[in-house]
């Protein structure tokens, strides 16, 4: 067995379970296949075509089936992805019995394995994001402020007004990362580099540990699963941090009880009022911490980062922003610093070619209105970037505009809108809608999204903005040119090499 090492073998195994996947019976369905039009040797195994094109693939699938449904390869099976306003309406609808998000999540990540069975089991983390979060930001919004003024000054470290090429991506996420654990844990562990940095590789790693354990067929994950998951390392990691703080949390509430006075008003607080039984306990509590962590901080550094290379390779917006932001903090103060043309950069970047992935977990199926059913245990999911990238629900769609919304709503302000039925006034009034989906929609829509770009006036990314344009000059590193996008798979990231 000379010269063969581990990597050789899994690549042989890889290869070997590719095939028997491919020598399996195909599933009958009436749902038509889409294997996407670009050709070379993958277009011969469909699963590592889909992976090489994912977008291609979707697309096509979406303008062949307008408001239809259509099956992607996989490795193991099919996915279905649905088109048109109507079928996301009724995604977003159904109840979790039915549809699972929790059930799509463990799929995505391999959850049970890379984070733990029982964050889908009991997803308490996320009321305590819904009831506390968005409600706190405008008391929590001065420490917002402080923390935003200081993670730019010191993760930036410019000097004078000298011009300094930055990468955007981990910048801004060492950015992203402080100010939002200034909410979620206070000073003095949202400045300490090793907390950060372990929530920042958190969730990269709990991405590529599920994409491995994924690739495995289901009954070798129980057995494989445990040894390439990171959990009991992470959650050991993070207690070296927070454990401490944690501990002195629960301490206080033996004392005093679970009403004690002067709680800190943070993540923990918000979810020791939820946490029952075995949650209780540090281990448990550091491990919500980092998956509210990992809802959060990928997503918003990624909106922030495509804001600022879509300013700057059109930087025509730059200025009447600056003015805008400049004229309400002058008029308003800090908090108020929503900035009514703050950019949707978040449709061109979008989702990635599939959104909000649902489990069919009702054992009869799920059935669309039209009578189209989808088996048990498949996964329904959306065309993401394709729905924003649909002439029919935006004009002139791949341009950028960072004003389009803007001026759609000064455009209606004045305008009767009574017995409109659509979602075209609302669609930037509120933060989802079945043509604007990167926080999903229905039940699951994020929780967190007021931080980001929802209407409340005191939002972390917005703020964020307002600083940036206030206080510095910012360009492209070429000019006029926006760093494409990366995707891999169904994922994108706004070009995390890039600098400005
Ligand atoms: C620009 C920033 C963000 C984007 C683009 C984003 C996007 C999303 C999306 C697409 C979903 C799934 C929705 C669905 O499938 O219907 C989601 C869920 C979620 N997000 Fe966000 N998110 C962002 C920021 C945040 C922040 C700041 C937090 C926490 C403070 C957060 C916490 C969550 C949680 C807990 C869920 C799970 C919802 C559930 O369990 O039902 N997100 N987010
Ligand atoms: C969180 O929300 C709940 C329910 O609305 C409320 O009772 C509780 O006081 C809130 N906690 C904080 C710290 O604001
Ligand atoms: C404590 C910890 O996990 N540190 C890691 C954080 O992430 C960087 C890279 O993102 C690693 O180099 C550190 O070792």
């Amino acid at each position: 067995m000379q010269g063969l090492d581990t990597t050789t073998i899994l690549i042989y195994g890889l290869a070997a379970l590719v095939c028997i996947s491919w020598l399996r019976p195909r599933e009958k369905s009436s749902i038509p296949a889409v294997v996407g039009s670009k050709g070379g040797i993958a277009s011969y195994i469909p699963a590592l075509h889909f992976l090489l094109h994912a977008p291609d693939v979707v697309h096509q699938g979406y303008y062949q089936y307008r408001d239809g449904v259509f099956r992607v390869r996989r490795l193991f099976r099919w996915d279905y992805v649905a088109n048109g306003a109507q079928r996301i309406a009724e995604i977003a609808a159904a109840p979790e019995g039915i549809l699972s998000f929790y059930g799509g999540l463990v799929d995505l990540l391999q959850a049970d394995y890379t984070m733990g069975p029982e964050i889908a089991r009991n997803p308490y983390s996320t009321e305590a994001v819904r009831r506390n979060l968005t409600r706190n930001l405008g008391r929590c919004f001065p420490d917002v402020r402080d923390e935003i003024v200081h993670a730019f000054d010191d993760v930036l470290a410019l000097d004078g007004t000298e011009w300094k090429r930055l990468h955007v991506l981990p910048n801004i996420m060492q950015i992203v990362a402080r100010t939002s654990n200034r909410l979620f844990v206070g000073l003095p562990l949202c400045r300490e580099q090793g907390y950060l940095d372990l929530n920042i590789s958190y969730t990269i790693t709990i991405f590529t540990r599920g994409q491995l354990i994924s690739f495995l067929p289901e009954f070798l994950k129980p057995i494989l699963g445990p040894l390439l998951s990171t959990r009991r390392s992470s959650v050991r990691q993070v207690l070296k941090f927070i454990g401490p703080l944690i501990e002195a949390r629960l301490e206080n509430e033996r004392e005093h009880g679970r009403d004690g006075p002067d709680q800190p008003n943070d993540l923990i607080s918000w979810l020791l009022q939820l946490a029952e039984g075995e949650e209780r306990t540090a281990p448990a509590l550091a491990l919500r911490v980092l998956a509210v962590n990992m809802a959060a901080i990928h997503t918003s550094s990624m909106a922030l980062a495509a804001v600022l290379f879509d300013l700057t390779a059109y930087p025509e917006h730059i200025l009447p922003m600056r003015e805008e932001a400049e004229r309400v903090v002058a008029e308003e103060g800090w908090s108020k610093a929503a900035l009514a043309t703050c950019t949707r950069s978040t449709r061109l970047t979008g989702p990635g070619a599939l959104a909000m992935g649902r489990m069919v977990v009702a054992k009869e199926g799920f059935t669309f209105s039209d009578g189209t059913r989808i088996p048990y245990g498949a996964i329904l999911t959306v065309a993401g970037d394709a729905t924003h990238y649909d002439p029919d629900n935006y004009e002139n769609p791949m341009t950028f505009d960072g004003f389009r919304f803007s001026r759609l709503r000064e455009q209606r302000a004045g305008a009767d809108i009574s017995g409109e039925s659509t979602s075209f006034f609302n669609r930037h009034m509120v933060s989802t809608a079945q043509d604007h989906i990167v926080f999903g929609h229905g039940h699951h829509a994020c929780p967190g999204r007021a931080f980001c770009t929802g209407s409340s006036s005191a939002t972390e990314l917005k703020a964020m903005l307002a600083h940036v344009l206030i206080n510095y000059d910012v360009k492209a590193e070429t000019e006029g040119v926006r760093p494409p996008d990366l995707c891999i798979g169904v994922a994108k990231v706004p070009a995390p090499r890039e600098r400005l």
